[in-house]
């Protein structure tokens, strides 16, 4: 009985709340510039879509893929980029990333920022988290 009672509260729980976690979230110091990039790993529960980036700093961050195309790297942005469950979503150095735009200010002086990341369940339903990055 107890063992079956655990088991419904469990399926009830993981119904309402998907885990995210978030890890090794970094911004590269923009030293004054306007143009920064910003790496991340999220990982969760179920699948999402990243519907919206924001941030007191910036209006406009974008995901961008980064390609080889004849010997020339070139960055495209992803449209509704799209996290898998389970399966680590990674934005790393010279690899997919974010593109921070338009920085309002000198984030030299603040050692942590913080980015609200807005997503879509697959039933319609959206998340939000706010994620504290590290400048580096
Ligand atoms: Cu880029």
């Amino acid at each position: 009985m107890h063992k079956f009672l655990l088991i419904l509260l469990f399926i009830i729980t993981s119904n309402v709340y998907a885990e995210v976690k978030f890890n090794n979230a970094v911004i590269k110091n923009n030293f004054g510039k306007k143009v920064t990039a910003g790496f991340i790993e999220i990982l969760s529960d179920e699948d999402l879509t990243i519907k919206k980036i924001k941030s007191e700093f910036s209006p406009k961050i974008e995901i961008h893929s980064m390609e080889m195309e004849n010997d020339v790297m070139k960055m495209r942005r992803i449209d509704s980029p799209k996290i898998l469950k389970n399966k680590p979503f990674i934005l790393k150095k010279g690899g997919n990333h974010l593109m921070i735009y338009d920085i309002g200010e000198n984030l030299d002086e603040q050692k942590k920022v913080k980015l609200n990341f807005v997503f879509l369940k697959n039933n319609g339903e959206e998340l939000s988290s706010d994620v504290e990055f590290l400048v580096q």
